[in-house]
């Protein structure tokens, strides 16, 4: 049986190329009871929510529930959370789920449902009064963006504050860059709140309108200005090289964000393209994927967005990393993408297999991986590789 958010996105298609029983798309909780229960009493399948399973006429997959209640009591004692915690660094936690955005190239609202479903804040307060009893006192939030919408937000800071845990436990979130006033960087500071990963894309106002991002750059450095006053670490995650993105659009934003000074900037390259979503749809209006200047995949033949299938605007150049590089020069704030010309053992900000990164946790350090590697005090691999004259 699988499941999971990357899996919701091709339940059969990877259920069948992996052998799998079955697949759950969307939330796993009620679906993996009645999966157990169908399993029981004779296989209904058809009436588990978002099953995917295998008949006689191949695959069929069951539209997901989105159950909207999320309020069932989480007592978090089923596993040994403090073994992950020790080796992970953070303990995980929810307010919500779902998204009603659109940004082009996000498939969490395809994985988590468009209407966003609530816990209940005290109940949320109460699940992290849990984890903190069994020594968990640093928290990262899985919601897609924490504020999202901003009366939650308030709500679950509120309810933290109400269990005295501001004081006891810190947390981290992502958040959109907007809604993101003083009142709610106030809050989330007497909540716990240590950082904040804003989505923020760019700061270009064509390539926002085209992401159909909801802040411009104005929003953007509101919510540093912000966090700064508030003593709240923050990381603005840059996606560069989608549509519309041109050496102009790129050099705009990398020396906005240089100015706005966050304590982090991710400068990410290349949007993965993901079934179903608008960023699929602007590119296939340009032309035949498969041949269309710009599309980076591994594999040969149609294009299957199963594999791994990137997009990087052309007009980039062929050396768009190199070229962001040269861009963020000395930066020391920015998490830069790998150079073409690096050496293949050279790694990005990736935080997957990153022996700094697990060092740093069995050493004791705690929180989310960018504040973590910022105190190591070497994001910028651009600069690193050449010994500081990039
Ligand atoms: C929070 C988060 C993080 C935090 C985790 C902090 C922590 N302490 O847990 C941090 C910052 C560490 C992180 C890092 C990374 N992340 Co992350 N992360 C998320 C996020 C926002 C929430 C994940 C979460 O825990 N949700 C809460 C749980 C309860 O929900 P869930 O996982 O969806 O599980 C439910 C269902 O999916 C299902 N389910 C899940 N598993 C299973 C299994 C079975 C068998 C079944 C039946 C059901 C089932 O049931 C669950 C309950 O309903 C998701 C996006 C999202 N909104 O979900 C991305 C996401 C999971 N991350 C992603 C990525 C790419 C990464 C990184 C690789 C980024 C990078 N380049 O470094 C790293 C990997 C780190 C690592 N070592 O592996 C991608 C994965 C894409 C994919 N699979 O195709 C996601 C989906 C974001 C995205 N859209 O790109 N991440
Ligand atoms: S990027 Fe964030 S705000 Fe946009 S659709 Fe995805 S989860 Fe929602």
């Amino acid at each position: 049986m699988l499941g999971g958010v990357g899996l919701s996105l091709f339940a059969s298609r990877l259920a069948a190329l992996t052998g799998a029983d079955f697949a759950i798309r969307g939330d796993g909780e009620e679906a993996t009871i009645g999966l157990y229960r169908q399993s029981q009493k004779g296989g209904n399948w058809c009436s588990v929510p978002g099953l995917c399973w295998k008949s006689d006429k191949g695959w069929f997959e069951n539209p997901a529930a989105w159950p909207r209640i999320l309020s069932s009591p989480r007592p978090r004692d089923s596993i040994d959370n403090l073994a992950y915690f020790r080796r992970g660094g953070q303990g995980g936690i929810e307010s919500k789920r779902g998204c009603p955005r659109r940004c082009i190239y996000c498939a969490d609202p395809q994985a988590k449902g468009r209407k966003v479903r609530f816990r209940e804040p005290h109940a949320v307060a109460q699940e992290a009064a849990r984890l903190l009893a069994q020594g968990i006192d640093v928290l990262h939030f899985c919601d897609g963006e924490f504020n999202v919408p901003g009366s939650h937000a308030l709500s679950v800071c509120d309810a933290l504050i109400e269990a005295g845990l501001g004081e006891k436990l810190r947390f981290y979130v992502y958040a959109a860059v907007r809604p993101f006033d003083a009142e709610l960087a106030r809050r989330l500071k007497r909540a716990g709140c240590a950082g904040i990963n804003f989505t923020g894309d760019s700061a270009h106002p064509e390539v926002l309108r085209t992401y159909l991002a909801a802040h411009r750059e104005p929003h953007l450095a509101e919510a540093i200005r912000l966090c700064k006053a508030e003593g709240i670490a923050c990381m603005v995650d840059l996606l560069l090289g989608g549509p519309g993105e041109t050496p102009e659009t790129v050099t705009h934003t990398l020396g906005t964000l240089e100015r706005l000074e966050p304590d982090c900037i991710g400068a990410g390259l290349g949007m993965r393209l993901y079934p179903g979503t608008a960023a699929v749809e602007i590119l296939k209006s340009q032309g035949n994927l498969a041949t269309l200047p710009g599309i980076k995949r591994q594999y040969g033949g149609e294009v299957d967005l199963l594999w791994p299938t990137f997009y990087i605007a052309p007009e980039l150049g062929r050396a768009p990393a190199k070229l962001i590089c040269e861009l963020v020069g000395n930066n020391p704030r920015v998490f830069t993408p790998v150079d073409e010309s690096a050496t293949a053992d050279k790694h990005d900000h990736n935080y997957n297999d990153n022996s700094e990164l697990t060092d740093a946790i069995s050493r004791g350090e705690r929180g989310a991986y960018w504040d973590i590697l910022r105190k190591l005090g070497t994001p910028n691999d651009c600069f690193n590789q050449s010994d500081g004259k990039a």
